[in-house]
């Protein structure tokens, strides 16, 4: 494929409920979306970055110069065989891995439909319906905290992710663990801990925990394979897997036992891919985390879990969860048996909202080849 222009429109979007974690609280999601041409089609891509940088470096601001100043450029300047290839292409630009993740994903959406086929088809996914749990964000006392549990467990999710940090951790946890028995339920600390809250950790064993996401540094895989020795609970990284080969070292040292695998954090649903297969060699199992995408980034992250090696429930609930109206139609909707029907149209399946993006958005950019 040649690409004739590609977009990027920034756009804050406000959340119907506030999300809160360990390093800080969104009322709105402020982001990218990469509107990509070719010849025949449109596709469409999420730049899954944050105002601030706490979850990690990358920024609406960065991932803005970097797209504009050389991934949109490389990309449009030659035609790119497959979307594999553009890992290679953008190898000199170091990191950025959601700023490439978006501009590649426009890419498969392009390449779906250019053979005719599902995104999810595209990558090889195996799954017509897949499995979703919740993330639950830090609430503001435990009865809120239960409330969110109820609320979403009568929808039909499938299992609770309840972020923590110090001092709003055991107690929250067993709270919920005593109102609702054997729920499938984890926890995320997104980095909060150190070693010196081992004995902490340890009492976590008791909860009976599917895992425990992200507990100490956010670039640490060290520290994570000395405490996993010392768990019962599976350990479960996020913030410190950037790619397979972040990956590779993790398995290696016993870092954990699963991965969460975002297509933004390891840099595109090519590297997500690999990431999959690595895993799945290794004996991890995965699921796919999410940044609390627009339809457009939860188009994607339902085609990457059909793979067959995500076979724990993801963090990809219903658009509504998240937004008054979302900008793809129809919206994301999760059955009350807590699963996603795949689109089988081609590319991602759904239709973007085009005029309202163009509305919504406050700030863009175009490149022509
Ligand atoms: O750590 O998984 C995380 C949201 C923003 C930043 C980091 C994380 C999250 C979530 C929300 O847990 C997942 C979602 O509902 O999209
Ligand atoms: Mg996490």
């Amino acid at each position: 494929m040649q690409l004739r222009e590609v977009e990027v429109f920034a756009l804050r979007m406000r959340l119907r409920h506030a999300f809160e974690t360990s390093f800080g609280r969104e009322d709105d999601r402020e982001f990218l979306l990469v509107r990509a041409e070719s010849e025949d089609h449109t596709g469409w891509g999420e730049v899954v970055v944050s105002r601030d940088p706490f979850y990690c470096y990358e920024t609406v601001a960065t991932a803005e110069s970097v797209l504009h100043d050389y991934l949109v450029p490389w990309a449009m300047a030659k035609p790119v065989a497959h979307p594999d290839d553009l890992g290679e292409r953008f190898a000199q630009v170091r990191g950025h891995q959601m700023a490439k993740a978006g501009l590649e994903g426009a890419l498969w959406d392009i390449y779906a439909q250019e053979r005719g086929e599902s995104l999810a088809k595209a990558l090889g996914g195996t799954k017509s319906t897949i499995e979703v749990g919740i993330s639950i964000g830090i609430e503001p006392t435990a009865d809120l905290l239960l409330a969110q549990v109820e609320r979403f467990r009568n929808e039909g999710y499938r299992r609770f992710k309840i972020k923590i940090k110090p001092g709003l951790d055991y107690e929250r946890l067993k709270a919920v663990r005593d109102r609702f028995g054997g729920v499938p339920m984890m926890a995320d600390a997104n980095s909060a801990y150190t070693l010196g809250d081992l004995d902490l950790l340890r009492r976590l064993d008791d909860l009976d925990l599917m895992m425990i996401e992200q507990p100490l540094g956010y670039d640490d895989i060290v520290d994570h394979a000395e405490l996993q020795r010392s768990l019962r609970t599976p350990i479960c990284l996020d913030e410190s897997i950037h790619g397979p080969e972040d990956l590779r070292r993790a398995i290696a040292l016993g870092s954990g036992r699963i991965l969460n695998i975002k297509i933004g954090r390891v840099g595109g649903l090519s590297a997500a891919r690999r990431c999959h297969d690595l895993a799945q060699a290794a004996g991890w199992p995965v699921w796919c985390g999410g940044m609390l995408e627009s339809g457009v980034g939860r188009l994607h992250n339902i085609a990457i879990t059909t793979l067959p090696g995500f076979t724990l429930p993801g963090d990809t609930a219903a658009s509504s969860r998240y937004w008054q109206e979302d900008i793809i139609e129809p919206e994301v909707t999760v059955s009350s048996e807590g699963t996603i029907t795949v689109p089988t149209a081609p590319g991602i399946g759904h239709r973007v909202k085009e005029d309202l993006v163009r509305r919504m958005s406050h700030a863009h950019f175009a490149m022509r080849a």
